[in-house]
C-alpha cells in the first residue's frame, strides 16, 4: 500500500489509474487506500463546477485547462457522469472535448458514473480527488451536475464552488436561486454569444445584488466558454479565491467538513444495512403483529427493532 502511495507520489500515472478504480471498490485493498491516503490530503484547493447539464460546464473546464497549462500548472479532473439517457451524450461530449488532453502527462482527467462507488458519488469523487491531490495536481477541478438532481452535492467537496448556467438550461432563478446562494462562490452565465443569455444574466444579477452586502457575496461573471471570451478573466477570479482559500485557513474547516461528511455517509450506509438484516429476522413478524393488533405503540416497536439492529450490528471490519 505505501508503495503505491509512493509511486502515485512520484507521478506514476499507471498507479494513480490503479489507485482510483480502486478507490470506488469495496474490497479491503479498497478500504485500506482510502485510510491510507487521508492524511496527506487538504493542501490544494479544489474547484468544484456545477449546474444543469448542457450549460457548458465541461467546455469551460476544457477552456479554463488549456489557460492552467499555458500558466504551468499540472491539473487534475474529476467528472461525474450520471448514466442517465438525458446525460450520455454530455458524457459522450466531455470525453470527446477533453480527449485533446489526455497525452499531456500534467493533465489527469477521471469520468466517474453513478453506477460506480458502493459509497456513493460524493465519496468516490472526494476519494478520486484526494488522489489527484497526493499526485500533485494543483488546482483539481471536480464538475457534477448541478444543483438537488444529484446525490452529489459540489459544495461537500469543493472549496471554490463555481454554477454554470446557460441560456434555456436552468434559468428558471427562483428554482435555482435558494440553493445556489448557499454554496456558489461564482456564478457564471455561459452562451453570452446567444441572445438569451443577456436576459438571463441580467435576470441573475438583480437576483443576486441582493446578496452584495452579506459576507457570502456571489460574483456574478457572463462568459463565452466556447470561444474562450472572458474565460481568462474568470480564471483571474478563481486564482485569486483560490489563493483566499489557502491564506485564510479555510482549508482546515474545510477538511474537517469533508471527513465529517464521510463518517457520515458511512455511518448511514452501516446503519442502514443492519437495519435491512433486523428486519429479516423473525422476532420482527412478532412485532408487526403487536403493532398491527394495537398492542404496542409505534415508539415501543422502533425501541425494541433497534435493540435488534443493535444486536446483529457485529460486523464492523478491522
Ligand atoms: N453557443 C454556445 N454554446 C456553447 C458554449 N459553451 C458550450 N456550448 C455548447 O453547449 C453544449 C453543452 O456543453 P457541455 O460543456 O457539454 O455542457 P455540460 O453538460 O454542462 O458539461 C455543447 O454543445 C457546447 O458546444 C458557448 O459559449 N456558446
Ligand atoms: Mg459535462
Amino acid at each position: 500500500m505505501d508503495t503505491l502511495v509512493d509511486r502515485i507520489r512520484q507521478g506514476d500515472r499507471r498507479c494513480l489509474a490503479r489507485a482510483m478504480s480502486l478507490m470506488d471498490s469495496a474490497e479491503p485493498q479498497g478500504r485500506r487506500l482510502r485510510d491510507s491516503i487521508r492524511r496527506h490530503s487538504a493542501q490544494v484547493p479544489w474547484w468544484g463546477f456545477t449546474g444543469p447539464p448542457g450549460a457548458g460546464k465541461s467546455t469551460l473546464i476544457d477552456a479554463l485547462l488549456i489557460r492552467l497549462r499555458a500558466r504551468g500548472r499540472r491539473v487534475g479532473v474529476v467528472a461525474v457522469d450520471p448514466t442517465s439517457p438525458l446525460s450520455d451524450g454530455a458524457f459522450l461530449g466531455d470525453r470527446v472535448r477533453m480527449m485533446r488532453h489526455a497525452v499531456d502527462p500534467d493533465v489527469f482527467i477521471r469520468s466517474l458514473a453513478t453506477h460506480h462507488s458502493p459509497g456513493g458519488l460524493s465519496d468516490a469523487t472526494l476519494h478520486c480527488a484526494r488522489l489527484l491531490e497526493l499526485a500533485r495536481f494543483d488546482p483539481v477541478l471536480i464538475e457534477t451536475v448541478g444543483v438537488g438532481q444529484s446525490e452529489v452535492d459540489v459544495a461537500d467537496v469543493a472549496d471554490v464552488c463555481v454554477v454554470v448556467l446557460g441560456p434555456g438550461y436552468g434559468d428558471d432563478i427562483q428554482l435555482i436561486k435558494a440553493g445556489l446562494l448557499e454554496i456558489a462562490d461564482l456564478l457564471v452565465v455561459n452562451k453570452c454569444d446567444l441572445p438569451d443569455a443577456n436576459r438571463l444574466l441580467t435576470a441573475v444579477r438583480q437576483e443576486f445584488a441582493a446578496a452584495a452586502g452579506t459576507d457570502r457575496p456571489v460574483e456574478v461573471v457572463g462568459i463565452e466558454a466556447k470561444s474562450g471570451k472572458g474565460v481568462d478573466e474568470l480564471l483571474d477570479r478563481l486564482l485569486e479565491l483560490d489563493r483566499s482559500v489557502r491564506d485564510t485557513g479555510r482549508r482546515n474547516q474545510l477538511q474537517y467538513r469533508r471527513v465529517l461528511g464521510e463518517i457520515k455517509r458511512a455511518a448511514m450506509l452501516t446503519y442502514q444495512r443492519a437495519l435491512h438484516r433486523g428486519l429479516e429476522d423473525g422476532a420482527v413478524r412478532e412485532l408487526v403483529d403487536k403493532l398491527a393488533r394495537g398492542d404496542l405503540s409505534l415508539e415501543s416497536a422502533v425501541a425494541q427493532l433497534s435493540a435488534t439492529v443493535a444486536g446483529a450490528r457485529e460486523d464492523a471490519p478491522d
